[in-house]
């Protein structure tokens, strides 16, 4: 395991953003873990994980003109990548957008740097079955930009809409752009076995994998 994705899987548990029982998921699965984003609720959490997604970010090589954070979660996800790149020294564009669109004011669906012609990097939470990776393709090439790639904090790593590939690997091959994540379910797992705490976790997470993972 690289030392990123353990930095990031410590900090989702000591934040409580990684939790265990049973969850159902929005694509109706029923999930022994739930990863909750909105648990990254302080100013140092952000600063941590933003630098984790810079390091997973900077392992990939992967290239882009902008950060996309899809709203609601993605938001400040984008925002701390951007920060922890800064850190590094370079300066990126945001851009984000509403859930509704604004009437009045500066009207629209997007705030922030135009998406027009750059290449466009989708900084989100999870994926699952990818729908919502989809719709902020889709948001993306309606704005004129061309995603690039999607970055996300945990990959689950479960089949996707049709057949045995993940929702990673769908989206991947329907939309040519890379999705890197900063940990998926195989380093959960891996985690966990060194963890004496999780082992109680470990069989449920197995036969969940065993039933929904993706080939
Ligand atoms: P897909 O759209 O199916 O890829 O699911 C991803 C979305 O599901 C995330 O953006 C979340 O809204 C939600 N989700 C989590 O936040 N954490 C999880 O562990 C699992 C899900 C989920 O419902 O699949």
């Amino acid at each position: 395991m690289r030392d990123h994705q353990r930095r990031f899987l410590d900090l989702a548990l000591a934040r409580d953003v990684l939790r265990f029982g049973e969850f159902t998921l929005k694509s109706g699965r029923i999930s022994p873990y739930f990863f909750n984003a909105g648990r990254f609720d302080s100013g140092l959490a952000q600063a941590v994980l933003g630098r984790c997604y810079a390091d997973a970010l900077l392992a990939s090589g992967l290239g882009f003109d902008v950060l996309f954070g899809p709203a609601y979660k993605g938001i400040p996800l984008a925002t701390a990548l951007g920060v922890a790149l800064a850190a590094d020294g370079r300066d990126v564009p945001l851009a984000f957008n509403r859930k509704e669109a604004k009437v009045h004011g500066e009207g629209g669906m997007l705030i922030g740097a135009p998406l027009e012609g750059r290449r466009v990097l989708i900084v989100d939470d999870v994926i699952t079955a990818g729908t919502a990776i989809r719709e902020a393709i889709a948001t993306i090439a309606a704005a004129g930009g061309t995603p690039c790639g999607v970055l996300i904090a945990l990959d689950r790593q479960e089949r996707g809409q049709a057949g045995t590939r993940s929702a990673a690997q769908e989206v991947t091959a329907e939309f040519g752009v890379p999705v890197v994540a900063v940990a998926g379910l195989d380093a959960l797992l891996a985690y966990a076995d060194e963890r004496p705490e999780l082992a109680e976790h470990r069989d449920r997470l197995l036969a969940y994998r065993a039933e929904y993972g993706s080939a």
